[in-house]
This record gives structure tokens, C-alpha cells and sequence, in this order.
């Protein structure tokens, strides 16, 4: 048959972003009420487009067996059995304190150094578990998150570090799933050394990343310095989340706002709660001395996250990309110090 007498079906036309009521005028022109005209096409080519979206998206893979830490290691109260405690209210670290908070951010950096290294296509995130998990260790230290955050509702977290690919915001579970190239991963540590805990992050390429990656990526990374330069004492705690989101909305970029900076030292979570949006209510005064993290997690699309069945990976709404970066800091007489650096 000659090419311009073939008949082959149109493909589906693409339904416009906002749908009409099922009672309105269709779309398309007609002059037929959308409920007998495009409307059952248009419900069939979303799900099947929100299917292929889905195929390509991060997936759980296998989660391997708890990795034992050696007894001489000292060991946060959660350990054993996952019960953490909240604090006991003091916001504000001696300088002992301070030594020792100090140690254990120096640590984390050098896991999430050592960490960020290992990030390559075909090593799966598991491996880079294992990885963060010895160098923890070795260096003297707990792995803060294994055995964290158990409530009446979920079990206690079961690996060493955090890592989040792509649309992964955070908590996002080191299994067997290969980083691929192409992949943003962020790798989250946190190191308990010395009775305090120190946490940091960083999103990191796996080869050659799309350029509209690398820019929420490098925004990311100047939103959080954007937060540390706003710390000043006698400011409210608010200024922080001002100046990230003010920078994100420059760029087109949404702030999550289900999770939080927060107070960090001989708990790895205390009562302090830092937004990384604007938010009048929190009008806790920053005072030298406080240490807290910040640790803005940016959207290349919306800002509302949805939570997979495993408890913990908290992924974007509409499977767009997300990135973040972290670090503990201290409050000094003149601003902010960064402990993990
Ligand atoms: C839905 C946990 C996970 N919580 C916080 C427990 O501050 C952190 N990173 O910078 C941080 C890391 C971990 C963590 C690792 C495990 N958890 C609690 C509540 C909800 C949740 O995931
Ligand atoms: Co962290
Ligand atoms: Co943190």
C-alpha cells in the first residue's frame, strides 16, 4: 500500500490541564457536554500517562539484614529498643558540650565525605549503607538513625545512613536498588560520638545529571546557606525559613513544609523546630549557644509529599525531582557557626 493511503489511528489527544465539569462544553469544541464527549478518553489517557510516569520512577527494592555494631561502641538510648528520648528542655550547650558536639560533626562530615566519594552508577545504595555504617565506626561512633524513630504506629528505622534518589525527598531506605546515571542521590548522616549527635547531608550526581537538576541542586545548596546566613541572635527562628523560601521562589522552586530543621545534641531530635518556609509561629529566639540543623528540602515542582507503605520514604507529590543539603550549626555571639563542615 502506498504511504498516503495508509488509515492508522490518531494517538490520543492530550487532554488540556485543567478538565472541564462533567456538565460544561468539552474541550475540544463540539459543542457537547464533556460527559459525552471526551471525558471517559481523557480519564483513560491520564491513568495510562500516570502509569508510565510511575515506570520509571524510584521503586523499593530489597532491604538487607540490620548491620550488629560492636559493643565497645557507645550507643545512643534508642539502641536496643527504639525508644528515643525528646530531651530534657535545655536548649542551650556548655562549652564541655560543646567539645563533644564538635567531635561528633566532624565525624558525620567525614562519613558523608567518605560516603559521597562511593556515589557511582551500579553501586546500590545498600553498599553505600555498608560503607557509611564501617567508616561510623571506625571512627568511634553510632549510626544515629539505625534503630531510630519507632512509635506505636511504625517499627524503628533499619539502616545507618538515609538516601534519597531523585523524587525521594528524605528517609528514603538503603536497599538494593543500583544508582543509575543520570540519578540525583542525597546521602544523610548522622554520627552520635562523644554522647552528642551531629547530621549533615548532601545531594550528589551519579555521572552526567540534566541540566534542570544541576540548577535545583545548586539552588538547594544556596537556599540552605541562605538559612545559616539569616541565624542571628535575639531573631526569631522564622528569619531562617524567610530567607530559604525567599530564594526558592526566586527560582520556581516549592519548600517542603512536613519536615523540619531541628534542636540537635545529646538527643538526636529535641523540642527546637526549625521551618524551612516562613512561618510566624515560630518565634523561638535564637540565643548563642543553641545547635540546631538546617536542612531545606527543595522541589522542582510541588511542595506536598506523599509517604510510601514502608513507614519511612517520603517522595514528592507529583514524582518530581527534590534535593536537599544539611548542616548542624551552632549559635554564636555574632551568627552561625557551621559544625559540619
Ligand atoms: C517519615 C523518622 C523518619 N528523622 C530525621 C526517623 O533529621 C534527620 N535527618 O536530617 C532525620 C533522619 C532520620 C529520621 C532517619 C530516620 N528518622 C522520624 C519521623 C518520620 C520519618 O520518616
Ligand atoms: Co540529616
Ligand atoms: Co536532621
Amino acid at each position: 500500500m502506498r504511504p498516503e493511503n495508509q488509515t492508522s489511528t490518531p494517538p490520543p489527544r492530550r487532554p488540556p490541564p485543567s478538565l472541564p465539569r462533567p456538565n460544561d462544553a468539552c474541550w475540544c469544541g463540539s459543542g457537547e457536554k464533556y460527559k459525552r464527549c471526551h471525558k471517559e478518553a481523557d480519564y483513560l489517557f491520564l491513568r495510562d500517562e500516570q502509569k508510565r510516569l510511575e515506570a520509571t520512577k524510584v521503586r523499593p527494592g530489597i532491604i538487607s539484614p540490620r548491620r550488629p555494631v560492636p559493643p565497645e561502641i557507645p550507643r545512643p538510648e534508642y539502641a536496643e529498643t527504639g525508644e528515643a528520648r525528646r530531651g530534657n528542655g535545655r536548649l542551650i550547650r556548655t562549652a564541655e558540650e560543646l567539645t563533644r558536639m564538635r567531635r561528633a560533626c566532624k565525624a558525620a562530615a567525614q562519613v558523608l565525605r567518605t560516603v559521597g566519594e562511593a556515589v557511582k552508577a551500579g553501586v546500590t545504595t545498600d553498599a553505600l549503607d555498608a560503607l557509611a555504617h564501617e567508616t561510623a565506626i571506625k571512627l568511634g561512633g553510632y549510626p544515629s538513625p539505625l534503630n531510630y524513630g519507632k512509635t506505636e504506629d511504625r517499627p524503628p528505622f533499619p539502616k545507618s545512613i538515609c538516601t534519597s534518589v531523585n523524587e525521594v525527598i528524605c528517609h528514603g531506605i538503603p536497599d538494593s536498588r543500583a544508582l543509575q546515571e543520570g540519578d540525583v542521590c542525597n546521602v544523610d548522616v548522622t554520627v552520635y560520638l562523644d554522647g552528642m549527635h551531629g547530621d549533615t547531608n548532601a545531594t550528589f550526581f551519579v555521572g552526567q545529571v540534566d541540566e534542570e537538576s544541576k540548577r535545583l541542586v545548586q539552588v538547594t545548596r544556596e537556599c540552605m546557606m541562605k538559612g545559616i546566613e539569616a541565624v542571628k541572635p535575639g531573631r526569631p527562628v522564622s528569619d531562617i525559613g524567610r530567607a530559604i523560601e525567599a530564594h526558592a521562589d526566586a527560582h520556581g522552586y516549592a519548600v517542603v513544609r512536613s519536615y523540619c530543621g531541628h534542636g540537635i545534641g545529646d538527643v538526636f531530635h529535641n523540642d527546637l523546630q526549625i521551618p524551612h518556609y516562613f512561618d510566624p509561629k515560630a518565634n523561638a529566639r535564637m540565643e548563642p549557644g543553641m545547635t540546631f540543623t538546617i536542612e531545606p528540602m527543595i522541589n522542582a515542582g510541588v511542595w506536598q509529599n506523599r509517604l510510601w507503605d514502608d513507614y519511612w520514604t517520603v517522595v514528592t507529590a507529583d514524582l518530581k525531582r527534590s534535593a536537599q543539603f544539611e548542616h548542624t550549626i551552632l549559635v554564636t555571639e555574632s551568627g552561625a557557626e557551621i559544625l559540619t563542615q
